[in-house]
This record gives structure tokens, sequence and C-alpha cells, in this order.
């Protein structure tokens, strides 16, 4: 808990937030507190959520104002409304700073959110591969000048692609072509998992699928698998079948960025459309970013609004310019490879203590640890270490018995502990809390005599004594040192 100091003796941030807190308290005291509640909280618990972070007090202020207000459907210099001088501004520096850092041709900064990136691609690759083909066949400019009949067969021509993606047991995510999600309902989708026995991908597998299945594209990226994945090998498989590569490099774009990711493993050089979120490892404001080195797809991202996409979020654009320049710097690189580092030690305590990793290790910022070796589902392994200040997810791991609910797995991430600026030995103190909670976790029984898949005992005095633990740590590596806001009226 920070304390109580004069104002004339805080630090700008500190005079930022907190007269910003006052002035929200004459309006709507509620909101005010629970901004607050929330900063306590997030500076009272480990997060270990793989695709969380602290965006920097200078990423927050830039979220924060009349850009906000501020309608621009279009791209910079083509708007569908007036005004918009200082948000092509915004646009522009965002842009040219997210080309520089992810050495790509063309980026498109306006995405939302991760989903709203995917979609942005995927209507990017049907409109480069299917659209323009069959306008061009027809030769018309524009869908506009399509008869009706012709409009019909180019809209059953949409419906009628194929797609694969990484499976969801073993890592991937509900917006590579999952029925939950809209891209399930677009494409025809097969996915590919992992080995058995070693979990991690088998490209020899993945080059089968794609021979008999034929899709016209294939994603790769994950958000729980804990491994590198070799995009040049991936390329090569989308090549073999004339298929188009999208990468969603949401977890690991801050690797990327930071250039721990390199060569194969930089998915920028391979793949004909690269999408990811800003927020989690790359540390920026909640949102998304379509980069590409394609020439003629560019034309077709530019259109993400008002495809998919509402007006853009020029307050949000502003704050990735923010990140990005911030990832631009030497401190991130070093950054982003402790994050790698940090993982790494986290997987050896880990395993050092009982506990199996799946796939046997880390190479990236993730761990997804097997809590059966605790003798817990997923489920009640989260909630105990909830219980004892650890934030965590249950995560499915690979064939998991448990299903997608109960789980038989947690991910670790080690992005947001890192830019508390925690180091290798506090991952060992990390591993040690995760594991004595999980070994001191004892499932309950059913009312039928079963073995329950969520509840739970644990012992209050450990739990007492694992919190305590954890505000060491977090008093020893404090999320923002310097903002103080006790004291607002
Ligand atoms: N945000 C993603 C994650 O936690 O990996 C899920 O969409």
């Amino acid at each position: 808990m920070s304390e109580r100091v004069n104002d004339q003796d805080l630090s700008p941030e500190s005079k930022a937030f907190k007269y910003g807190l006052d002035v929200i308290d004459k309006t709507e005291p509620l909101i005010a507190d629970y901004i607050r509640g929330e900063l306590e909280n997030q500076r009272t618990q480990l997060k270990l959520i793989a695709s969380e972070n602290y965006a920097s007090p200078a990423v927050l202020l830039a979220m924060g104002n009349w850009f906000s207000d501020k309608y621009a459907e279009g791209t910079p210099g083509h708007r569908f409304y007036a005004g918009c001088e200082f948000v092509d501004k915004v646009e522009v520096l965002a842009s040219e700073h997210a080309k520089e850092l992810f050495d790509a041709e063309y980026a498109y900064v306006q995405p939302h959110s991760g989903i709203d990136a995917n979609l942005v691609a995927f209507w990017a690759l049907l409109a480069y591969r299917v659209e323009a083909p069959f306008l061009q066949d027809k030769e018309v400019r524009h869908v506009n000048d399509l008869n009706d009949g012709d409009w019909a067969t180019l809209r059953k021509a949409f419906g009628n692609q194929r797609m694969i993606g990484m499976s969801l047991d073993a890592g991937g995510h509900l917006t590579h072509g999952f029925r939950p999600n809209i891209s399930g309902k677009l494409f025809d989708q097969k996915s590919y998992g992992v080995d058995p026995d070693t979990e991690c991908l088998d490209y020899a597998n993945i080059k089968l699928l794609a021979e008999e299945f034929r899709p016209m594209i294939i994603v790769a990226g994950y958000s729980a698998y804990p491994r590198k994945v070799n995009f040049a090998k991936m390329r090569e498989i989308a090549d073999s079948i004339d298929a188009l590569l999208m990468v969603d490099m949401a977890h690991f774009s801050g690797l990327v960025a930071g250039k721990v990711f390199t060569g194969d493993f930089d998915p920028i050089p391979h793949a004909h459309i690269v999408t990811s979120t800003t927020h989690k490892s790359l540390r920026g404001p909640r949102g998304g970013i379509v980069l590409s080195n394609e020439k003629g797809l560019n034309e077709h991202i530019d259109k993400g609004c008002p495809m998919v996409l509402g007006g853009p979020l020029a307050n949000i654009m502003a704050a990735k310019a923010v990140a990005f320049a911030e990832a631009k710097t030497a401190s991130f690189q070093a950054y982003a490879q402790q994050v790698v580092d940090n993982a790494l030690a986290l997987a050896e305590g880990i395993e050092k203590r009982g506990g199996r990793l799946v796939t046997g290790g880390t190479e990236n910022h993730l761990v997804l640890v097997d809590v059966r070796s605790f003798g817990l589902t997923g489920r009640q392994a989260e909630s105990a270490l909830e219980e004892s200040g650890v934030i965590v997810n249950r995560n499915s791991i690979p064939f998991d018995p448990n299903g997608a609910w109960y789980t038989s797995g947690i991910r670790l991430g080690t992005p947001a502990l890192t830019s508390l600026g925690m180091d290798c030995d506090d991952m060992g103190e990390v591993a040690d809390i995760i594991c004595s909670t999980l070994s001191s976790t004892e499932p309950s029984q059913t009312k039928t005599g079963e073995i329950s898949k969520a509840k739970f005992t644990l012992d209050q005095s450990f739990i007492a004594q694992s919190n305590g633990r954890c505000n060491k740590l977090l008093s020893m590596n404090q999320l923002y040192p310097n903002v103080n806001i006790e004291g607002s009226i």
C-alpha cells in the first residue's frame, strides 16, 4: 500500500491518476472506488495469467482522453468523416512504429481485439483469394456491380472454403476455426494436434492433413502451447498446397518485438498475414493489429472497418503508438528475454517439486502444468491458488480426460511478473508457493461419495501463510512504484 504524501511531492504519474480519480469521484464515486479497488487487487495478487500484463502509465494515460470522442471510419487520408487531422497522425504513427518494430511492409492498427484482428485477416484472405479473382473474371470492380446471380455464386464461394488450425486441447484458440466462434461457422475446419508422446507439434502430420484436406488457409499460433513454432516449416507446408499461412502471434508478439524469436521462429517473414493482440507479452493497451508483407493483400486488410470492425478507437491507437515506441527500446528487448528466462526458471522449479510439465518444459513465456500430478483437476488448482494469492487460469492439456470445463491443467505465464521486475530467483519462490499450495490441496467428496472435480479443502493457516509470501514478493517488486493515489477526495 502506498504511503500518503503531500501533493507537491507527488510524481507526475501520481498526480495524473490521483487528480483523474478526483474528477470521476465528483460524478460517479463508485466507479472511482472500483478503479482504486482494482489497483489494490492487482498490487496484492501474483498475476500469472499468461495473456495479461501491466501497461505503463504512459500507455494507460494515452487511452483516457478526447480521442475517444472522434469518429474516423476509413483509413488515414480516406475517412468517411471530416475533422480527422490528429486521428490520421495517430494512426499513421502507430502504423509506422508497428512496421519498424516487426519489420513488416504493412501494419493495420485499428482492430479492437485479437478476435477482431483475426476476423479482419480472414476476410482479407477471402477477399484476396476468392472475391478479387471472381470480380476480375466478371470484369467488374466492385461487389455492387455484380448481378444477383453472380452475387449469389460469390456468397456461396465465401462459405465453401477450408482452413486448418491447432486443436484446442493442444493449445489452439477458438478463433482458429472452432464452431463457437464465427470462424468455425464460416470455414470448414479440421484441426491438427500434437504428438501424443512429445506433446509437441508434428510437422509431418500437419503436412499430411494439409495434403488430404487442401485448406485455403493454414492458421498457426496458440494460446496455451509452451514451445516455439517453426514458421518456415509451416510456410513450406502452405506453399506445397498453395494455401495461405496466417499466424496469430497474440501470445508471443512481445517476444517477436523483443527479438527473442527470430529466424524461423519470427512469423513476419514467413506468413502471408500475421495478427496479434497488443496487450499480452507486447504490454500495450487492449487491442489488435494485422501485419503483412504480401503484395496486394494490404488493400483488403484496409477494408477491415467497416467490413467487420466498428469505427477505429483513436485513443487506443494512440496508446498502441506509445506501447510500440516502448517496445522498440533496448530495455524492452531485455524484458522480453527475461520473460523467457523466468518461464524456464518457473518450469524447472515446478518440475523439481513434482509437477508434470506438458511437453516437458517451455521455450516461451508460458508453462502448462498437468495438475493430475498433484491429484487435482485444473478447476481445483485454479481456485486453491487464488485463495493462496496466485492468479492463474485452468487449461486443457493435450488429450485432456477432464474436458474443457474442469480440465487437467493450469497455464502459467511470466509477462506480468517480469514487468514487476521479478527474476529467476523470484521464480523459485513462486514455484514453491504454487507447488506447496497444490500439494496441500485435498479434493473433497461429492454427496454421493465420489471425488469432486471442483470442491477441495485447504487449511486456513496455510492460506494466510501463502498470501504473506506473495505479498512479500510483491512488496519487493511493486506494481507502479511511482503511482501513489492515496488521499483522493
Ligand atoms: N485472451 C486469450 C488467452 O487468455 O489466451 C483468450 O482469448
